[in-house]
């Protein structure tokens, strides 16, 4: 039996790519961080079939113990301070986590068994300003915000790993995916949750910045089968993953009110607070590489994520 190791098992990427190495055959052992409440919502329903131990990417030692114990094949680094607009309030801890955490990781397995395959959650953010369109793997990186900085650092350590090191070390940019487990401050769950509320007589308006901001949506859990793909090929690489679509936030919000027979003209109001100081206007990815190499498609439309997120939110909102 396989052993993966996941960082980031508490998040919304870890809990789909545990479900789906579990299928696979693979012993799962989750990193989460020592909080003083438990964090385990994503992944109550599976505590039973994996493993979850403290450690913390800006805690070199934790990491070398944990490779030592477990002895993975496959290690996914998905542990991050994911969230772009905390990254201007933080930028420093965003830097250590993001950024130098993913070089603590790389250092640890360099240590303890230089033939463990790792697998980096790099991000299309870092494309920011964009300096071509479609994006794809050659696309020159122009970051727009502390976070998207902190992910360029975390994919070139891991391309100067496999060139240093000769390690099996893969990047996978990837686009905007979404989910019912998307934390609820991202904007496309605080639409779906929000218009959850309305619908219910629970809240009134939906406040919101940026509604022309465009993102190439996906589906989380179509996202992480391109992650076990990647460290499945001959040889590590980069990949973009993602639809080829993109979709202003306005839209997302049109499909989500019109679902529940609402008009979002009605309720969404456009609130400064919610701009950044840089945006990243327009991402669309070039995904051809990801299709021909891993063979590796989307199965859930725009529409279908939108619909399928509003309608998880209304089912939760109705059981409370
Ligand atoms: P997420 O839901 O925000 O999950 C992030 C995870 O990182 C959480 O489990 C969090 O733990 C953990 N974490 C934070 N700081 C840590 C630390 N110092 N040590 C150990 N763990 C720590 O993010 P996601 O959407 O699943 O994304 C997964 C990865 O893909 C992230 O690296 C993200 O930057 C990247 N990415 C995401 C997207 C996307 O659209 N979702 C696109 C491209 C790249 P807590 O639960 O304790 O906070
Ligand atoms: O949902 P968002 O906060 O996601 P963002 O900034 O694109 O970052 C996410 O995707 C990245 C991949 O490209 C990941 F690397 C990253 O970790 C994260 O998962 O914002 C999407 C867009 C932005 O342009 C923002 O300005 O929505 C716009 N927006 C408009 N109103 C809003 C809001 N975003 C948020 N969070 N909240 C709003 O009220």
């Amino acid at each position: 039996m396989s052993t993966a190791i996941i960082t980031g098992i508490t998040g919304q990427d870890g809990s789909y790519l545990a479900e789906l190495l579990l299928k696979k055959g693979y012993q799962v052992v989750g990193v989460a961080r020592r909080s003083s409440t438990v964090n385990n919502e994503r992944i109550k329903h599976i505590l039973d079939d994996i493993t979850v131990v403290q450690g913390d990417l800006q805690d070199q030692g934790s990491l070398l113990s944990l490779l030592e114990e477990y002895k993975p094949s496959e290690v996914y680094n998905l542990a991050a301070q994911s969230f772009v607009p905390t990254s201007w309030n933080q930028p420093a801890l965003t830097g250590d986590v993001t950024a130098l955490g993913v070089t603590r990781l790389l250092e640890a397995i360099r240590f303890v068994n230089p033939k463990i395959r790792f697998y980096q959650a790099s991000s299309s953010e870092m494309f920011g300003k964009v300096l071509e369109v479609p994006q794809r793997e050659e696309t020159p990186f122009y970051p727009r915000s502390p976070y998207g900085v902190a992910k360029v650092y975390g994919h070139w350590i891991t391309v100067n790993y496999r060139e240093s090191f000769d390690m099996f070390a893969t990047s996978g940019i990837l686009f905007n995916h979404e989910s019912p487990r998307r934390g609820l401050e991202f904007v496309t769950r605080k639409i779906s949750d929000t218009v959850a509320c309305i619908k219910l007589g629970r809240a009134k308006e939906l406040r919101l910045g940026n509604l022309e901001a465009q993102r190439d949506w996906g589906f989380a859990g179509d996202y992480v089968q391109a992650m076990w793909l990647m460290l499945q090929q001959d040889h590590p690489d980069n990949y973009v993953i993602g639809t080829g679509e993109t979709h202003a936030v306005r839209e997302f919000c049109e499909i989500a009110f019109s679902h529940v027979d609402l008009d979002y003209k009605k309720y969404v109001v456009q609130d400064e607070k919610f701009y950044r100081p840089a945006e990243v206007d327009l991402l669309i990815s070039d995904p051809t590489k990801a299709r021909t190499a891993l063979k590796w498609e989307p199965a859930v439309s725009f529409k279908e994520l939108v619909t399928m997120m509003v309608d998880s939110d209304l089912a939760r909102h109705n059981k409370e």
